[in-house]
């Protein structure tokens, strides 16, 4: 008995968590040309990413609810917390001492670093994506990805960031949902992990080790827009909808989930599998599309605009935007497969 709750005691009190701290920090010491910058940068997006999740449990109550009344560079309505979000992220990336420039969804022009606080990391950001679902306590989140500059003498410019995806050093998202999980990828390492912030010691734990997708069978897709679908598109959610029964007669069509938060329907899709869509050209390539994408792929998934590698793509400018289908690896090769029947027909 009195060894059962000793036991039961300790399980509480458990002291063997990894935080992400230390899982950064480890990282840079098992790498030798490590410099420890991008460590220093990714524990001020932890930090920008606490804050945020504090602000947006507290939004009610601090009577940051609603719209401004003013519209963003992208003709949305811009809400208080994408405000207070942007400001968080920019003086807390700036402040690191680490970044050059800063391409933030709220931000018409790139933010470029004064020469004393000056680093070598390029962040495209959205700091609350999914912002329309605030007012309702829907899962909101921040999506981040990072280049590192291309030549570490010359003038920092807009070419640093209007890169291929396949250029990001690493990528990440923070979910604030029923908990506040940060996940994070970085380029060539296949490997995602996730971490849960604790709140009462302040810390991200790691609690999802090397997340790769799910096998469930999911579709995830505005449907109200489906009168904008191409023919590939149309004829793919068909087939998912209403699929041939299989060699025991049973019809199993696949389950629909959709929040309209990126970020949420992308995390539901790496731990549960399936496919989110999003034709035509919505989402924005460096901080929807790109860091989304590396995320899929390390994670074991695709991404694809439907005609190609979704990290291919070089965006024209900072606000570029794309189709995207992200998700477990057949599903994507199954539509773009429609697409190059669809382009074969012209
Ligand atoms: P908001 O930040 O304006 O809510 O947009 C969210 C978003 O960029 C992305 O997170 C969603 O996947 C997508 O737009 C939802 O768009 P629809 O409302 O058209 O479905």
């Amino acid at each position: 008995m009195a060894s059962n709750s000793k036991e039961s005691a300790r399980e509480d009190l458990r002291t063997d968590f990894v935080t992400l701290t230390n899982d950064i920090l480890s990282r840079q010491q098992r790498s030798k040309e490590a410099t420890g910058d991008l460590t220093i940068l990714l524990s001020a997006i932890s930090s920008a990413c606490k804050w945020i999740s504090n602000v947006v449990r507290k939004a009610e109550l601090m009577k940051v609810i609603g719209v401004t009344g003013g519209t963003n560079v992208q003709n949305e309505n811009v809400q208080k917390l994408d405000i207070l979000s942007n400001e968080i992220m920019c003086n807390l990336l700036r402040d690191s001492g680490k970044t050059a420039i800063l391409v933030s969804e709220e931000d018409d022009e790139a933010i470029f670093v004064e020469d004393s606080k000056r680093g070598h990391y390029c962040v495209c950001f959205d700091p609350l994506d999914g912002s329309s679902n605030i007012d309702c306590g829907v899962s909101i989140g921040t999506i981040f990805g990072i280049y590192r500059v291309k030549s570490e003498g010359a003038k920092p410019s807009i070419a640093d960031v209007l890169r291929p995806g396949t250029e990001m050093v690493a990528a990440g998202y923070c979910m604030y949902g029923s908990s506040t999980v940060l996940v994070l990828t970085f380029q060539g390492s296949n490997e995602v992990n996730g971490y849960t912030l604790d709140p009462s010691i302040g810390e991200f734990v790691l609690t999802h080790r090397n997340m790769k997708l799910g096998p469930k069978k999911i579709y995830s897709i505005n449907e109200g827009n489906a009168h904008t679908f191409d023919a590939a598109i149309k004829g793919y959610i068909d087939s998912v909808k209403f699929p041939p029964a299989g060699h025991t007669g049973k019809f199993t069509p696949y389950t629909a989930r959709y929040v309209g938060s990126m970020v949420a329907d992308v995390h539901r899709t790496i731990l549960y599998g399936g496919v989110f869509l999003y034709p035509g050209a919505k989402l924005r390539i460096l901080y929807e599309c790109f860091p989304m994408a590396l995320i899929v792929e390390a994670a074991g998934g695709k991404a694809s605009t439907g005609r190609k590698r979704m990290l291919d793509v070089v965006p024209e400018k900072l606000h570029a935007r794309s189709g995207i289908v992200l998700g477990t690896s057949a599903e994507v090769e199954a539509i773009e497969a429609r697409y190059k029947e669809l382009d074969a027909k012209k």
